[in-house]
Parts: C-alpha cells; structure tokens; sequence
C-alpha cells in the first residue's frame, strides 16, 4: 500500500445526506463537504458518489471539476467503506475490499443496515478498472496508516476489538496486514482519540507525514482523558522502529477544544432506531490529524480559533512542498469524523 504522501491519480468521496447523522438536512454538511472536494480538485481529480435521489443536488453544489456518479450507500465515509489500493512491484493497481460492518456491527456498530457500504469498494474499483481482493476480514482504512516502505500504523482499541475479528489473534491480525498491504512491521498504539465512536481508529489519533515522520494529536492538560492516551502513544513511538529499522520522529500537534455538540446541532439531527443517538454536551472527537494529503496541497480540519492556526503552522512545517488548505469542518465532526474520513486516495499506477 502506497503512503498517502506519494502521488495519487484521484481522490474518492461520497455525499452525505441521511438525516440521522447530518443535522439540518444534511446542508451544513454537504457545504462542507464541497469545500473539502474544490480543495482536493486544485491538484487531483475527484469523483463523489451520490444517490440517485441526490445526484442534481450534488451536481449542483460541487465544482464542474468534481466528476459525480450514481452511487448508493449508507452513508458517506469512504474511507472506511471504500477500497484500499495497492500497487505491486510492476506499478499494477488493485484494490482490498475489506468486509465493512459499520464499525462494529451488531455489538457497538453506528447504524444498520450497512449492505450498500459493504458494496462500495466493489463499484469504485469496477470504476477504476482495478481487480478486486475480497477480503473475509472486517477493516475499515481509518484504522490504518502506512508509511509506503512497510510499516503499518494501527489501533488495539478498534483492531483487537471482539466486534471485528473475534476468532482472530493479534498475531493473525498482523498476518491478514501483512498478506493484503504488503507491510512487514506493523506498529501498535493503544487507543484511539476520546469519544471517537468507530472504536478508536489511528486517523484521528497519528499519521505518518514522510517516511520517519509520524504526526500525533496531542494536549498538555493532564486532566483530560486524551492525555493519558496520547502519552501512551507517545511513549510507544519512541520505543518503536520502522520496517527499515528507523527510529521515529513525533510532531505533536494540539487538539483543538474540548469541542462539545450543542443543543441546537443535536435537534437538527434525526433520531432513528439502531443509528447512534446525538445529544447535547456530547463531546467532539476533534483531532487536527485527520487531514488529506493530496497532491498538491494538504486539507486540514479547522475548528478552534484558538488553536486552528498553531496546528497549521505545524501541518505547513511537515509538508513544505504543498499548499495547506484550512477548511471549516464542524459539521463533518457531527458526524463523527472528518476530512481524513470522508476521502479516499487513488495511487498512481504505472503509465496512469
Ligand atoms: O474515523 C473515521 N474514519 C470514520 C468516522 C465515521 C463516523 C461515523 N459516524
């Protein structure tokens, strides 16, 4: 699996619109959703999945650059619905499709049905005219990282939970990472960012940047329970190595908030049963490391006037090569991720 860092030919979304996960009729957040694809479309392609039912809307809302296609699914995070891609020693491209269970399924999942997510992987790849690995192992891409040299960045909170792979051993669960991302280290942190509802997945909590470089969210105030956490995380870079032997470098960036729902954002999102139910005072899982890289220019989360342009100065410090676009993204974090969560990187293949 290429790192997100190296060059893409295309970067996949999708459109949100259900009621019980996008307050307001999902308008805030289809705004947003725009702005992140215009960003992205400076300096790759991007095609955005919508229904049927949607597809005049969105094709209205999104730059005439954004191709948009008819798509269904649940919901819109393709990264964790979508394909993962690969490319092999020839520069082929080919995608997993790993079995989605909506981040727990059953025991903990955030909605249900899942069916038409579990069947995006299979229609973008039909798309890209790349072949498809059909994995029996339930994985969602937010809850990997890679650096692109062979290593694998990733929770025990989200990848040992029973709600996964529960036949499965750590020792198994490295080997389905290995056999399908071609890694042969595979670096464990503990838990995920606070309150983050998918089971604590990596994209909210670190990233690679560069090969040797890892970006990790951060907070100085003890009293917080994402201290303990990202100390943890921390604590376990530092003694880790890379698959080519390297010690790591940890760029820590500070949370923004505490950010917290208000009454006001929690009655604008519908109440539906077996769908995760919003309330007022809930906190945020607001992290400034759930951010895209794209070809030419990073787009990152901003939330926080206090801390937005502290954590930008970082981000522009970590990839001097790209633009850093700071996009207004409150309303993806309603929903439960961000600009990270909501895309999914296409790599570029040999002669493509
Ligand atoms: O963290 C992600 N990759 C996805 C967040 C999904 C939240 C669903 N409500």
């Amino acid at each position: 699996m290429p790192a997100e860092f190296e060059r893409h030919s295309g970067c996949w979304m999708l459109w949100p619109e259900r009621p019980d996960t996008w307050r307001d009729g999902a308008k805030p957040a289809q705004a947003a959703f725009a702005a992140i694809a215009a960003a992205i479309a400076t300096g790759e392609a991007v095609t955005v999945g919508v229904s049927g039912e949607q597809f005049q809307n969105a094709r209205a809302r999104l730059p005439p650059a954004v191709r948009v296609v008819e798509m269904s699914s649940n919901d819109a995070w393709v990264r964790d619905c979508g394909p993962t891609f690969v490319v092999d020693a020839k520069g082929r491209r080919r995608g997993v499709d790993w079995t989605f269970n909506a981040w727990g399924g059953l025991h903990g999942g955030l909605y249900f049905p899942w069916d038409r997510d579990d069947e995006v992987a299979q229609k973008i790849l039909q798309i890209e005219g790349a072949e498809r690995y059909r994995a029996g192992f339930v994985l969602e891409g937010g809850a990997i990282h890679v650096d692109g040299q062979g290593t694998c960045l990733t929770t025990e909170e989200c990848l040992l939970n029973p709600n996964r792979n529960p036949e499965l051993s750590r020792a198994d669960i490295e080997a389905e990472l290995r056999r399908y991302l071609g890694v042969s280290t595979v670096i464990w942190l503990g838990k995920g960012v606070h309150r983050d509802e998918t089971g604590g997945h990596i994209d909210e909590l670190a990233c690679f940047t560069g090969p040797g470089h890892v970006a990790l969210t951060w907070t100085e105030d003890r009293k917080d329970p994402q201290y303990e956490i990202s100390l943890d995380a921390l604590r376990r870079l530092h003694q880790a190595r890379d698959a080519r032997g390297r010690r790591l470098t940890v760029h820590r960036i500070h949370q923004p908030g505490p950010l917290y729902m208000t009454a006001a954002e929690a009655a604008g999102i519908d109440a539906r049963a077996g769908s995760r139910p919003r309330r007022a005072g809930d906190r945020l899982p607001a992290s400034y490391i759930n951010f895209y890289i794209a070809n030419q220019c990073v787009v990152m989360p901003l939330y926080d006037k206090r801390r937005d342009a502290a954590a930008m100065r970082i981000v522009r410090r970590l990839f001097p090569t790209r633009k850093v676009l700071g996009v207004d993204t409150r309303d993806v974090l309603l929903g439960g991720g961000n600009i990270h969560c909501i895309t999914q990187q296409v790599p570029r293949a040999a002669g493509r």
